[in-house]
């Protein structure tokens, strides 16, 4: 096992990452921006170094990240998810630097994040995926798929994600100009304008598997995630199992899931995404090389601990785990707490917390790197909290997170809780009844009918004493 370890990055996921080295019984290094030096992460390390003046610089700087895990003598990089956690280029720094990087090769990296590439060796290892097209030469190969396949078709970049890099395309005209704008999008964005076509599922599910495999060929999942609830491609809660998928489906995704990670020669903790249509077929979308922000729910159901797991299977160990000891427990779900202003437009809402009471009690869980008094910087995600509950069954699960949100207490910036709140109350959300457009259908109905601001509240009691008593 290692001795000491750097941890690449910020945030709640530093000190996750930070607190898998303490189990363990490994040293933590963190490096920290200027903005970051009063940070939860800085504090909880055994050792940070300043990696950078400029907020976002240094944690995306390959060669000085490698020059302090040399330095402070620590063996191995976790990268967490963002910054440079899908970054090939970097997983191969690490490895030459002779330091041991915490997740899969970085030719399996490189051949997942070209999602052309990923695809065809899909197909090639008969996974399914939807009907598309590989890299097109020119606009006259989408029409011609178009043609064949009917609209509506979805263009992709091929060095795409995060949401970037998308067209959605109903008619030829629509494909004409999606097609070019693809192109800018992702040559502005990932420097390679190679674009694909697929035919495009609509109103789709989100499901992704989580895969754990060790360097000597053991793989398992541990089920599922439901992320079909976005909004513009930000996930706002999570649910592990997905409520909407029977026993029989979850097998066989799951060994399809499997299946997957072997053609790809992956090692670590991984994800396998799929979409799931309206009838039930489901289809490969990528494969995400990173531990993701909604691991935490897995955790809940199977009780197994992602990132020791992924520290100890870079470290050499065994997976001792077979599909047959994964069990799972109930329902889990996460609900992001994010600094926005909703009424706003989710605009991020930065500034000095000046009370934070988490939830706490049986089966809740929060992973967070705030605390009273501290200034949220503004250069960062606005995610500032993950509130994970479980219940013995869907329906306790959704009840579980309605009280947490209930005690959930954050006072100086504004945030989602409330508009989280409303989620749990909402039919279709209870029934467990939601696709990728969910939201998009309910964002008004499910913003707060008031803002908590305290003047806010007291205007609006002086409003409802005043219609109420007619003066
Ligand atoms: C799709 C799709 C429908 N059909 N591909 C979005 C991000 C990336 N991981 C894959 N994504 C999708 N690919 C085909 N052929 C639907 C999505 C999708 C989505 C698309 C638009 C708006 C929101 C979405 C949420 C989840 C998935």
């Amino acid at each position: 096992m290692f001795h000491k370890l750097l941890i690449a990055n910020r945030g709640e996921i530093a000190v996750r990452i930070i607190r898998a080295c303490n189990d363990l019984g490994i040293k933590s290094v963190a490096i920290y921006s200027k903005a970051d030096r009063d940070s939860l992460h800085v504090k909880m390390a055994d050792e940070a170094y300043k990696v950078s003046d400029d907020p976002l610089q240094g944690y995306l700087n390959p060669q000085k990240i490698i020059d302090i895990a040399l330095a402070s003598r620590a063996e191995a990089i976790h990268p967490g998810y963002g910054f440079l956690a899908e970054n090939a280029d970097f997983a191969k720094m690490v490895e030459e630097a002779g330091l041991t990087w915490i997740g899969p090769k970085s030719e399996v990296i490189a051949k997942m994040g070209d999602k052309n590439e990923a695809r065809k060796l899909m197909i090639k290892n008969g996974i399914p995926v939807v009907p598309g097209t590989e890299n097109i030469a020119d606009v006259q190969e989408a029409i011609q798929f178009a043609q064949k396949y009917g609209y509506p078709v979805i263009v992709k970049a091929t060095s795409g994600g995060g949401g970037r890099g998308l067209r959605v395309a109903y008619n030829e005209k629509e494909l004409v100009e999606g097609v070019d704008a693809c192109r800018r999008e992702a040559m502005a964005f990932f420097k390679d304008d190679s674009v694909f076509v697929e035919k495009y599922v609509e109103n789709p599910k989100h499901i992704e598997f989580q895969i754990l495999a060790d360097n000597y060929g053991n793989i398992i999942h541990l089920g599922e995630r439901d992320c079909s609830i976005q909004r513009r491609h930000q996930k706002l809660l999570e649910i592990a199992p997905s409520p909407s998928m029977s026993d029989d489906l979850r097998k066989r995704m799951g060994a399809v899931a499997v299946a997957a990670a072997k053609a790809a020669k992956y090692t670590n903790a991984g994800t396998v995404e799929f979409l799931v249509d309206e009838e039930k077929n489901f289809y490969f979308m990528e494969m995400n090389t990173r531990i993701q922000v909604e691991h935490c729910i897995t955790e809940e159901v199977t009780g197994v601990d992602l990132v020791v797991r992924q520290i100890r299977i870079a470290a050499g160990e065994i997976l001792e785990l077979d599909q047959t000891d994964i069990n799972f427990r109930g329902f889990s779900i996460e609900a992001r707490i994010n600094a926005e202003d909703v009424f706003n437009d989710f605009k991020p809402n930065p500034g000095k917390i000046t009370a934070y009471y988490p939830a706490l009690g049986p089966n809740v869980r929060v992973d967070s790197a705030v605390f009273k008094d501290y200034t949220i910087p503004p250069h960062y995600d606005s995610m500032i909290a993950k509130l994970i509950v479980r219940g013995a069954s869907y329906d306790l699960a959704v009840r579980k997170l309605r009280r947490a949100l209930n005690e959930f207490t954050i006072r100086g910036v504004k945030t989602t809780i409330e508009f989280l709140k409303n989620i749990t109350n909402d039919k279709d959300f209870k029934k467990g009844d939601f696709d990728t457009s969910y939201l998009e259908n309910k964002i008004e109905s499910l913003l707060p009918e008031i803002e908590k601001d305290p003047k806010d509240l007291a205007a609006a009691i002086a409003a409802a004493i005043a219609a109420k008593y007619g003066f």
